[in-house]
């Protein structure tokens, strides 16, 4: 296959992309006068090119719910955690439901150019019907989309009965990833020792770590300081994400001077989740209303790995989502104040590199010679307007193979001064 005339992301010129058995075997000037074909040519009349969208947090095993058995009234992260466990309770999903809510998710997720998907599941549930159910998915999906499970005990590691063991046991069944949710504890020390057992399990069973971390705009959540303390002291930062950290809005400022330093010193990851969190923080604020997230711009000029992911598609936390990573990303540009001008053209890397570096993806990530060939094709010729028109993805490319392709709409205006 050739890709003619491609933009690539962050580099001038226009380029072809060579592919064959599955990987980019060359890429080299485009120039106007070459008349190259090949058994399978697509013009990318000068269309930017991209390595797949990352997903670093989405729960699959409760997307399509919201409104069962009721709908989310206040907002907030608490009653969104009352009604999944009452949820848990009255209605005991099937593992083919799971798996047929997990499949169509996924399915709005690869329309919008996401290769990569990490995804929480809940196994503060005896029964494990959504970590068995999503361990089959991976495998169905594995030749189009690789999916990583973070085993999330959702309802606490001891605030929740036999939590530690059903955390563990997930482990043993196949989970990629340990998850914990330290500020849903009972106490700031049960915070503590469930983020050191969720790190110590890691390093016992050799997975990475996601913690739900300090979502909440309570200053004194400080969780964050103790995964980056523990990442450190077993040098594993780099494996380790905090997602969320909304408290991290709220800290002052002689307080995040050092905690950034010990941040950038652990190596560890940070996922925002700005349009979930616009939503589920300042609920209980009157005015002025914090924005309640993380300090993405911040940790950036820090240094420090930052991605951005969706959290949720209509489930009891958030009423909305559509899996579309573009959508997330200029939301969130807006609220943490990332307008400025090299703030927009280089914010894709938000959505795809940092997000692979997070899932610590180590294999042929990115549209370089040598490299499987998965890429995305997104209908506009600058990093700038697929921001600003939120452009669509043309073109999903995976090992060579055309997946997914959209015909974007026309919209034309009768009207002669403005055709
Ligand atoms: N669970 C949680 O603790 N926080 C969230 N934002 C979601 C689920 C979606
Ligand atoms: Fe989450």
């Amino acid at each position: 296959m050739l890709l003619k005339n491609a933009k690539l992301y962050g580099k001038a010129g226009r380029w072809n992309i060579y592919i064959k058995d599955e990987k980019i075997v060359s890429i080299t000037s485009f120039s106007s006068e070459d008349s190259i074909e090949n058994d399978q040519t697509i013009d990318l009349e000068g269309k930017l090119v991209l390595p797949p969208f990352v997903e670093p947090h989405i729960h699959l095993d409760c997307v399509l719910t919201a409104g069962t058995p009721r709908w989310n009234q206040s907002g907030t992260l608490f009653e969104g955690i009352q009604i999944w466990s009452e949820r848990k309770v009255v209605f005991q999903d099937t593992k083919e439901n799971i798996k047929n809510r997990a499949l169509k998710a996924l399915n709005m997720q690869m329309k919008h150019g996401i290769q990569h998907v990490r995804t929480h599941v809940d196994i503060t549930d005896p029964s494990f019907l959504g970590l068995e159910a999503l361990l089959e998915v991976k495998e169905e999906v594995k030749p189009w989309v690789d999916l990583q499970i973070v085993a999330f005990p959702q309802e606490g590691i001891y605030a929740y009965p036999n939590g530690e063991e059903l955390l563990e046991e997930s482990l043993k069944m196949g989970a990629d990833v340990v998850g914990g949710i330290p500020h849903y504890e009972f106490t700031r020390e049960d915070g503590v020792r469930s983020v050191k057992k969720t790190i110590e399990l890691a390093y016992k069973y050799n997975k990475m770590v996601d913690i739900h971390c300090d979502e909440i705009d309570d200053e004194q959540s400080r969780f964050v300081e103790v995964v980056a303390a523990e990442a450190y002291k077993l040098g594993m930062g780099e494996l380790v994400t905090a997602s969320h950290t909304t408290a991290m809005g709220s800290y002052n400022d002689a307080y995040a001077y050092k905690l950034f330093k010990k941040l950038k010193q652990s190596n560890i990851n940070f996922v925002g989740l700005p349009k979930a969190n616009l939503h589920l923080q300042g609920r209980f604020d009157s005015y002025p209303k914090r924005r309640g997230i993380t300090r993405v711009k911040e940790l950036l000029e820090a240094d420090i790995n930052v991605c951005f992911g969706l959290d949720s598609i209509m489930d009891p936390w958030y009423p909305l989502g559509d899996g579309n990573l573009i959508r997330v990303l200029e939301m969130g540009l807006h609220a943490c104040h990332m307008t400025g001008y090299n703030d927009i053209v280089t914010a894709m890397k938000l959505i795809t590199t940092n997000g692979a570096k997070a899932l610590h993806l180590k294999e042929d990530y990115g549209v370089k010679e040598g490299n499987k060939a998965n890429l995305i094709v997104i209908d506009t010729d600058s990093e700038y307007e697929a921001i600003r028109c939120q452009s669509p993805v043309l073109y999903s490319i995976r090992n060579g193979e055309v997946i997914v392709e959209t015909k974007p709409a026309i919209t034309k205006i009768n009207i002669p001064i403005f055709s």
